[in-house]
């Protein structure tokens, strides 16, 4: 099947000043339709054709050679629709229950897992993505970087919030500083609604979740 782009789902001023209309022109109608757009033409004639996106990203997980480029392409598909998913206008905020419940548990306090999450996206160097994650069949959650297209369905986790730590995610309004955008997405747009909503399916479910788009 071809895959098309996902539309945001919010309206692209609406994340502002956190991340701005311009920021999201660029990241959404470019390169993340990019990926998709390179991802169709990969798997055109392939066993992948009719697959759905998370199986391609499981199936080519670890590959060499032409099958690496296809879980790149995969994977910064559904990496980005999952970013686009954890993100809201008016977001941010103290996470409601289970979720708060769900952080304070595993960090303490919301307060510490927030700033071990912005510690740990300033640590993973170069390109990448950071996690918030919980091991199939629940448990405790953590927080998982990963670098350049890998994400944690590679590594058998489910996974509950993300934040993109590519560049091209903050250089306009934070340049260099991924601290400070890191930050400023978890306290103003974060999806914590959405989080709720991925934890919940993973305890009714068998913790396996399908396309972010689905
Ligand atoms: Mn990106």
């Amino acid at each position: 099947m071809a895959f098309a782009p996902m539309p945001l789902p919010f309206p692209k001023d609406s994340l502002a000043p956190a991340m701005g209309a311009q920021t999201l022109e660029y990241h959404h109608d470019k390169h993340y339709a990019a990926y998709t757009r390179r991802l169709n033409e990969l798997i055109a004639g392939t066993a992948h054709e009719h697959a759905e996106l998370t199986a391609i990203v499981r199936a080519t997980a670890g590959a060499s050679g032409q099958e690496a480029k296809i879980f790149n392409n995969a994977a910064q598909t559904w990496n980005h629709e999952f970013f686009w998913q954890s993100l809201a206008p008016n977001g941010g905020g103290t996470p409601p229950e289970p979720v708060l419940t769900r952080l304070a548990g595993a960090f303490q306090s919301f307060e510490t897992f927030v700033n071990a999450f912005v510690a740990a996206s300033v640590e993973e160097f170069g390109s990448g993505w950071a996690w918030l994650v919980m091991p199939h069949g629940g448990g405790t959650l953590r927080i998982l970087t990963t670098h350049d297209a890998d994400n944690p369905l590679a590594h058998g986790l489910v996974p509950l919030w993300t934040c993109d730590l590519w560049e091209h995610a903050y250089c306009l309004e934070y340049q260099h500083e991924r601290a400070r955008f890191v930050r400023a997405v978890i306290e103003t747009v974060a999806n914590w609604q959405n989080v709720g909503r991925l934890l919940v399916l993973a305890a009714e479910d068998d913790g396996t979740l399908r396309r972010p788009a689905d």
